[in-house]
């Protein structure tokens, strides 16, 4: 397997979905054929939070959602645990920067994706240089989802490093929703990465449906 390319990632990063059994009410399964029928371009699984799945459930459900993955051709990608990745074969991995180092990650995965959260500068030129495929950065907007997440910060980021020349593909995350996704694309983003956008909609077709709209639409304008 080569390095994925570039342009392919840009597409892949359009509507990036991420979902745990703790995000949704109905089976996680299901949201997620209902996302991918809506138009998701990625999908990420993130098992995490309160009364989250360990052990044998988390592989099984990993396993479920990786099939559905694969019958639409969707990259599978797995939060944090790059073990889990590797045992299933995964697409890639996509990690935060209280995990191990993205260039270890990068041994570890050979040529599979690799996404890194960062925060500032000098987290994004540190993830590039150590081989990721694809910045994640945010939150862009407040978010309840993530406990721990970082403090909220718009789409600065995104457009300082564009300014900056950086031509990795990158992804905006946190809060992000069809109302306000616009903004981000115009900023410099390749796409966006929702959880609850989708995972929390009364109908997650059309949820997903509308984000990739949205996206296609600003990012031709760019
Ligand atoms: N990382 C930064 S914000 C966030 C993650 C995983 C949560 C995004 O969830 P939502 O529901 O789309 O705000
Ligand atoms: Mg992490």
């Amino acid at each position: 397997m080569e390095r994925i390319e570039i342009d392919q990632m840009r597409n892949y990063l359009r509507v990036y979905f991420i979902l745990g059994s703790t995000n949704c009410i109905n089976s996680p399964a299901e949201v997620l054929t209902e996302a991918i029928k809506g138009g998701v371009t990625l999908f990420q699984f993130r098992e995490k939070g309160n009364s989250c799945l360990q052990g044998e459930s988390k592989l099984k459900l990993a396993k479920q959602l990786q099939a559905i993955c694969k019958t639409h051709q969707i990259p599978f990608i797995v939060n944090d645990d790059i073990e889990l990745a590797l045992a299933l074969n995964a697409d890639g991995v996509h990690i935060g920067q209280d995990d191990e180092p993205a260039a270890v990650v990068r041994k570890k995965i050979g040529n599979k994706i690799l996404g890194v959260s960062a925060h500032n500068l000098i987290e994004a030129k540190e993830a590039v240089e150590a081989g990721a495929d694809y910045l994640g950065l945010g939150p862009i907007y407040p978010t309840s989802t993530k406990e721990d997440a970082k403090a909220v910060q718009g789409i600065q980021l995104i457009a300082e490093l564009r300014a900056k020349k950086f031509t990795i593909p990158l992804v905006g995350i946190g809060g992000i929703h069809a109302g306000n996704t616009a903004p981000v694309i115009e900023a410099g983003a390749d796409g966006i990465s929702v959880i609850t956008a989708i995972s929390h909609a009364d109908s997650s077709v059309s949820a997903a449906k509308e984000l990739r709209q949205t996206v296609e639409l600003n990012s031709s304008k760019n």
